[in-house]
């Protein structure tokens, strides 16, 4: 029976195990009867489920790659097995620095030692029974793969949101080349620690900045961890704030520095203004277009040093904590509009040439950089606010530096306001006496895509003799990674070595042509993956709308914690930038996500080769089989915490699979666990049933597998009468999804050869059968526990009954006696609760 809604042209559904109908009707507001406009099989519900694809690394795969894999592979088939229609597909993320680093050690091809290591992958992959859509299966080194990629970077250069501008890279003057953030260590290059340092490139750029605010909108619409999307916001790194101009006094042509703050409550205490090296007044001084009166010649000199020196460290070095401060004098000095005071200004590398103006202004009270740099250089400290305990001392150490909270002082119009009140009060004062003017920044750069290295995929674009770029046209796409190259670092482009790459831009575009040397970041590549999964051998386009609009967004993606700040970013800022062709229609790519902690060695350190803690998958399943191997990672603990390895658990998961193997063998059964139904034991199935399904939706695999835990020792302890055949059937379908070999296995032996476990239906449980039939209440005097009553479940709703016969316990008329009651609570089924005076 369906009831309606007197809406025009509204829709209801009908549900059945792997479809939903759904009807469009419309109701007759003059007769009572219903017009069925359409009537539509929807079908069953898709679920695409993904695993961030893996590096095919020359180590084969480990074992934390298993436990992503195992997790999902479990919900994969469990889903299957409630009908839905389960996307699982698995690819590689083959491009990338491993593989070239290790061509210049061997000279051996990095296709040659990617694709080894792919066939390494797949085998252990299929030895541990993951159920991939392997008919999906592709490889970012693949030119039918980066054929796309590069007409994603035509779309984006046709819309102006690909772009060539001079930028600073990471350099090596060691190795020659140019390296990624995460190579440079301490600010050491990774390989041969020689210092790193900046240097200036054409480089090309993706406009990301362009979706900024879209991209803090759209974390509203996902269903992902909360800490995962702080960490975006951080990075793009929204703040509002406000511009403050200061004039430099003693300069003949007007000079104004504009200081960006997010406080300007404390204004009142600035002490000096700080430029970034690169910020426009401090490159004049340090040119010497700029003098001050005093020592004009010494101090510019002082000044052009210490640009020069920071030019040769990295941002991050630059930003580390606790860094003693750096520093020079300009010779100059700005006034303080808002009283009048004179401050100086100076040059230090803890200011950020590319955020807010690159210029700040200095309140060492109550900024902790702030205060090091006064303290490194003997300049004033002003306090103008005060904690709660209202200590009004002056401030002469770092814990007494008050940051967040606190009410104003020393600040006239704005004495006694909270923070917050003031910052607004300031605001609105700054911008009406035109001193200021509020902004909001952004931490977010443009995305820097090239790298001068060889195995990624080129860059569609070529030079024209003059120097001007061109898009690859379509018809050259995929645009070849050229072989006959020498991937020595040479501090060019490795590309610049190939004759053919030459020859083959000169033969299709001209004489004198050149094309673009620097391929893409891989990031870049691993960034839209998720999208040519659902069709990877188009050769028309990146994937049809067809398959897309079947299978995306993304249901449910599992991803390693670790650099997924980016990948994330990046993949959402593409999705956006799709959806705005008109190629995709949503607004995010990945609806939930979650991250699976790291599996550390058997001492509980993070596993590394160097430090012999690192357990092959191979070895596990060689001993104890694959089953064993996902089961005992699925029990370690929850999915989302880091776990250690312990040996003695992996044993104990495998005895428990013996254990299983033979309660259902033909021995087994011989022995009168075959037959009538034992009800106590079948009443526990049901609960299993229920606890299985309730965990694999939550991702509690290690309470799930817990759960059959007790089932099992159960049926061991009630051998007689045991389960039935289709009893025992509906046991293993619990544990398929988790031991999918033995699972199989042993309901083959049951149910014959034909039968496929993995393709039947997930059993049900009958709420009749889980019900307990006694239920206990606890009694309690004034919140202590005096007894308990055994209720029949049927007879919980009686309450004055119930409180009857709490009133008749014998320990709760003892604490009665003489006494009165003042209230009665009852929890249904649960707990009574005597309050007596
Ligand atoms: C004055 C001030 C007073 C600030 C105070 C803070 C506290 P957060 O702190 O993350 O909100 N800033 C501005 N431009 C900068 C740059 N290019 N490099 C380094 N630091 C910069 O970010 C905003 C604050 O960072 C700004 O507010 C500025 O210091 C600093 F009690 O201005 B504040």
């Amino acid at each position: 029976m369906v009831t309606f809604s007197k809406d025009i042209g509204s829709s209801f559904f009908f549900k059945n195990r792997s479809s939903v109908w759904e009807f469009r009707c419309e109701f007759s507001h003059l007769q009572s009867w219903v017009i069925i406009l359409s009537m539509r099989k929807s079908g069953p519900q898709k679920q695409y489920l993904l695993f961030a694809f893996p590096y095919p690394s020359g180590s084969g795969l480990h074992v934390g790659h298993v436990e992503s894999m195992t997790a999902l592979d479990i919900v994969a088939r469990f889903c299957r097995m409630q009908g839905k229609e389960v996307f699982f597909p698995i690819g590689w993320d083959a491009f990338g620095l491993p593989a070239e680093n290790y061509a210049i050690k061997t000279g051996i091809h990095p296709s040659e030692t990617t694709s080894k290591a792919i066939e390494t992958f797949k085998r252990q992959i299929k030895s541990i029974g993951v159920s991939y859509d392997w008919d999906n299966e592709l490889s970012t080194c693949d030119p039918d793969y980066y054929h796309w990629t590069q007409w994603l970077f035509l779309e984006l250069y046709e819309k102006g949101l690909a772009y060539q501008k001079e930028g600073k890279v990471n350099w090596c003057p060691s190795c020659q080349t140019v390296l990624a953030n995460e190579q440079v260590v301490e600010g050491k290059c990774e390989r041969c620690e020689h210092q790193v340092i900046q240097k200036d490139l054409k480089q090309w750029y993706f406009k990301i900045t362009d979706y900024k605010d879209e991209l803090i909108e759209g974390l509203d619409e996902v269903d992902w961890p909360e800490a995962t999307k702080q960490q975006q916001l951080n990075w793009i790194g929204r703040k509002e704030g406000i511009n403050i101009e200061y004039q430099v006094e003693g300069v003949s042509a007007q000079q104004v520095i504009t200081c960006f703050t997010t406080r300007p409550d404390t204004n009142f205490g600035a002490t000096f203004i700080v430029l970034a090296p690169e910020h426009e007044f401090a490159q004049k001084v340090a040119r010497g277009e700029i003098k001050p009166d005093r020592d004009g010649d010494a101090t510019c000199l002082a000044v052009k040093a210490y640009v020069e020196k920071s030019a040769r460290k990295t941002e991050l070095e630059r930003q580390a904590e606790g860094r003693k401060k750096s520093g020079v004098f300009t010779g100059f000095y700005v006034k303080n509009n808002l009283n009048g005071r004179k401050i100086p200004v100076w040059v230090s590398d803890f200011v950020l040439g590319g955020f807010g103006t690159g210029a700040v202004v200095g309140v060492p009270g109550h900024d902790l950089r702030d205060f090091e740099f006064a303290q490194e250089f003997g300049l004033d400290v002003v306090r103008v606010v005060v904690a709660k305990d209202g200590d009004e001392s002056p401030i002469t150490r770092t814990d007494q530096v008050q940051e967040d909270e606190g009410i104003m002082v020393n600040s006239e119009f704005l004495n006694g306001l909270e923070i917050k009140t003031a910052i607004t009060k300031m605001m609105d004062h700054l911008e009406e006496k035109g001193w200021g003017k509020r902004v909001v920044t952004y931490r977010l750069r443009d995305w820097l895509i090239s790298r001068q290295r060889y195995w990624g995929a080129p860059i569609p674009i070529v030079y024209d003799p003059d120097g001007n770029p061109h898009p690859v046209k379509e018809e050259h796409l995929p645009w070849l990674l050229p072989d006959d190259v020498d991937f020595n670092p040479k501090g060019k482009s490795p590309l610049e070595s190939s004759r053919e790459f030459i020859e083959r831009t000169e033969r299709l575009y001209g004489q004198g042509w050149r094309p673009e040397f620097d391929t893409m970041d891989t990031f870049v590549d691993s960034s839209w993956y998720y999208l040519r999964y659902t069709d990877p051998d188009n050769d028309q386009e990146f994937a049809s709308k067809e398959k897309l609009a079947q299978w995306l967004p993304v249901d449910f993606y599992m991803i390693g914690p670790e650099h997924i700040v980016l990948h994330l970013l990046y993949s959402r800022f593409f999705t956006k930038f799709l959806r705005d062709q008109g190629y995709l229609k949503f607004n995010e790519p990945f609806i939930k996500m979650r991250h699976q902690g790291m599996i550390l060695g058997p001492d509980g350190r993070k596993m590394s080769k160097s430090k012999g803690n690192v357990i092959n998958p191979d070895d596990v399943v060689e001993k104890f089989g694959a089953d064993t191997l996902r089961m005992y990672e699925m029990f370690m603990g929850p999915i989302e915490t880091d776990k250690a390895w312990n040996v003695n658990a992996v044993a104990g998961i495998f005895r428990f699979l013996e254990r299983v193997k033979k309660l259902t063998s033909g021995e087994a059964k011989k022995s009168g666990k075959k037959g009538t139904t034992n009800t106590q034991l079948l009443k526990l199935l049901h609960q299993t049933i229920k606890k299985v399904e309730e965990d694999i939706a939550q991702l509690k695999f290690n309470t799930a597998i817990a759960a059959l835990m007790k089932f099992v020792n159960a049926w061991e302890s009630q051998a007689d009468p045991g389960l039935t055949d289709d009893e025992v059937i509906v046991f293993l379908k619990l544990l398929a999804p988790f031991a999918p070999f033995i699972g199989q296995d042993l309901a083959q032996d049951i149910a014959g050869q034909e039968f496929n476990i993995h393709e039947s239906d997930w059993p049900s449980w009958e709420a009749e059968m889980i019900k307990e039939k006694v239920v206990t209440v606890v009694v309690q005097v004034n919140g202590k526990l005096r007894g308990e009553l055994k209720v029949e479940a049927d007879q919980v709703a009686d309450q004055d009954s119930i409180i009857e016969q709490a009133l008749e316990l014998p320990r709760v008329k003892k604490w009665m006696t003489g006494k009165q009651i003042i209230k009665q609570i009852y929890i249904q089924g649960k707990i009574v609760n005597l309050v007596v005076k």
